[in-house]
């Protein structure tokens, strides 16, 4: 038994309030070590009923005392390269729960609890055990229950659709005429999304997160010059107005691209600093090293990376923290925009995300929240800041299995485990899950062009726990490397597009939608994970229904025997007790339910 790497703390994603009523509860230990684990739990006030008379608050270690405890199995979740996680989840009658493990290898058993190891359960004080204190309703992480069901679309405003020439600026480039380069523009507007609803709805998104549509110099506008203006090459107010009311008509949410941790060179405030300096009512609205303000040969106060053209805010300030909370509630209050995604999300302090929530949160109490932090955000997802990040952990682990097949069955089961325990589940449930964006090589490009390839990976991220988004253009086989590449204008003549890749898409797309158990069922399980082949099944539950999908991810076609505990599902639905799966492909069973 190796005690050393068993691990548990009473922290999210180790132990949590999964609603008013359930506690989850997690544990980590080395591959393959332990056999099974109990967890042995009870109240902290209640002691074994024999022993009734013997209440006494104050631990008084001469009385032998009978705390009353209970033992429930936990399940194996899954592994990674190095660890077992395994899982259960309890619902305390009052709300209150003292735990600790019972953990089996071989023939020997011990108990670990927070105080340390014992070889019996220490009956003689609850103050052993972790501890859920108690259950209060309103420190459930509350993420808005659409989030599920809604199937993302990335729009980068000026390349999806030019519906209206006359708001192009000068010096704009026909259609797809150029490559993108970091600093040309072809128009894409509002007027075009309006113009596109019809191949929106066909293809069956319900979200869209748009890149920033602030005025900005740029033609990507993460550098704002005012957070309260459009972009007027992207259209006006009422145009923007009329897409967000076409779009919500349709059943499309909306995102916009929160850039609050830092602004253009250009952006009023900082230009004030550059004449007036440390008399500057804005001096302290940025980070200045010293006066006078220089952004040549390198800035001499803080930025985005080494871009002297943005200078970070000090989110700290109180007139920072005004300025940028009233436009987090401004386009939530005034528009009916349904969240945010937060840019840089994880360079900005951590009390202005909690003000931040609070504040768009008053707005809509339905509003998304997601952040964008590229490593592991477990301190934004307690529940007090974000609801979601861009999930990008989980974007290299199906990119270098279904993209490039680089990796094995094996290793790709070990990162998605990992992904999914680092988190809470209610946080997995609405997690922003992307295989490209614009800051990344597109999915197709990884995929050296291969549409089975490209195709399998939808498989997989549309039929994931958490809500998928799709990138504009990947669904009819846009190609990019890195940026700018990644941006190019959205091909519109169907003749160009890959209208096989599209329609499959659209399928897929269409099932997550008809079978909501692909969406809301929590549980994702690997079984007959085969590297020799590249396949595996992945078992998704609810409490009605149980789906199966199967992946070959390898060159030769193959018959998968689903295992034992499968078949007799399958018999009450007659399904095949093995299924053949021709190479690079994939195929979803639903073996019982509606
Ligand atoms: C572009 C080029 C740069 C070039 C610059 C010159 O990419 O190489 O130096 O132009 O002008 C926006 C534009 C970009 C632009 C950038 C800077 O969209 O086109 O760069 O501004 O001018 C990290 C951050 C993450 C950030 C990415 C870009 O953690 O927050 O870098 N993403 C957001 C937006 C971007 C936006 C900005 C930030 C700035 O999504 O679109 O860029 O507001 C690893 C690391 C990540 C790293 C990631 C990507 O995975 O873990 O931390 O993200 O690589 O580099
Ligand atoms: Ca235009």
């Amino acid at each position: 038994m190796n005690k050393a790497a068993v691990f548990h703390r009473a922290l999210s994603p180790y132990v949590y309030k999964y609603d008013e009523e359930t506690v989850h509860i997690r544990l980590m230990s080395a591959k393959g070590d332990l056999d099974r684990v109990e967890l042995v739990h009870g109240d902290p006030y209640e002691w074994d009923a024999e022993r009734e008379e013997d209440r006494d608050w104050n631990f008084d270690p001469d009385k032998e005392k009978f705390w009353k405890t209970a033992t429930t199995p936990m399940t194996y979740s899954g592994s990674d390269a190095t660890h077992d996680y395994w899982f259960v989840a309890i619902r305390p009658a009052k709300k209150r729960v003292r735990y600790g493990f019972r953990v089996y290898a071989g023939d020997t058993s011990a108990v670990y609890t927070e105080r340390g190891w014992y070889d019996e359960v220490p009956l003689d004080h609850p103050g052993y055990y972790f501890a859920v204190p108690y259950m209060n309703a309103v420190d459930v992480f509350d993420a808005p229950a659409w989030v599920k069901d809604t199937v993302w679309y990335q729009i980068f405003p000026d390349r999806f659709a030019n519906g209206d020439p006359t708001n192009d600026r000068a010096g704009t480039i026909a259609w797809g005429a150029e490559a993108p380069a970091f600093d040309n523009h072809f128009g894409g507007d509002f007027q075009g999304v309006i113009d596109r609803i019809d191949y929106l709805k066909a293809l069956g998104i319900t979200g869209i997160y748009f890149c920033p549509i602030f005025v900005a110099p740029s033609n990507h506008k993460y550098d704002t010059l005012d957070y309260l203006q459009l972009d007027p090459s992207f259209g006006t107010e009422e145009t923007f107005r009329e897409m967000v009311q076409l779009l919500h008509d349709n059943g499309i949410r909306i995102l916009l691209d929160a850039v609050f941790n830092h602004v253009s060179v250009e952006h009023p405030a900082f230009q004030d600093v550059m004449t007036n300096g440390r008399e500057s009512k804005y001096a302290n609205w940025f980070m200045i090293d010293e006066f006078p303000v220089q952004t040549t040969p390198a800035p001499n106060y803080e930025v985005f990376a080494f871009e002297a053209n943005m200078p970070k805010l000090n989110t700290a300030h109180p007139d920072v923290k005004d300025y940028l909370l009233k436009v987090g509630r401004y386009w939530v209050e005034e528009f009916q925009v349904d969240g945010w995604r937060l840019d840089v999300a994880s360079e900005v302090d951590h009390a202005f995300w909690r003000e931040f929530r609070t504040e768009v949160r008053a707005a809509n109490p339905e509003a998304y929240i997601v952040g964008e932090c590229w490593t592991d955000s477990q301190e934004w997802l307690l529940g007090d800041q974000f609801d979601a990040v861009m999930n990008y952990g989980l974007t290299e682990a199906f990119l270098t299995f279904f993209a490039t097949n680089e990796s094995t069955a094996s290793a790709f089961s070990h990162a998605i485990v990992r992904n999914l325990n680092s988190n809470s589940m209610n946080v997995n449930e609405v997690m922003f899950n992307l295989v490209d964006s614009h800051d990344t090589p597109r999915a197709l490009t990884r995929a050296n062009g291969d549409r089975e390839r490209m195709k399998l990976l939808m498989l997989s991220l549309l039929t994931f726990t958490g809500s998928p988004v799709i990138y504009y253009g990947d669904e009819i086989g846009l190609t990019g490397g890195q940026d700018p590449d990644n941006r190019k204008c959205m091909v519109w003549d169907s003749a160009e597009q890959d209208t096989e890749l599209l329609d499959y898409i659209k399928q897929l797309i269409a099932l997550r939608k008809q079978h909501t158990g692909l969406a809301n069922a929590s549980s994702y399980q690997f079984e007959q994970v085969n590297d020799e082949t590249g396949s595996f099944v992945i078992r998704r539950e609810t409490n009605e229904t149980t789906y199966l999908i199967v992946f070959n991810n390898g060159p030769e076609d193959i018959q998968i025997d689903l295992a034992e505990p499968t078949i007799d599902l399958l018999e009450k639905r007659h399904y095949p007790q093995t299924v053949d799966v021709p190479a690079v492909s994939g195929k979803i069973l639903q073996v019982i339910g509606v």
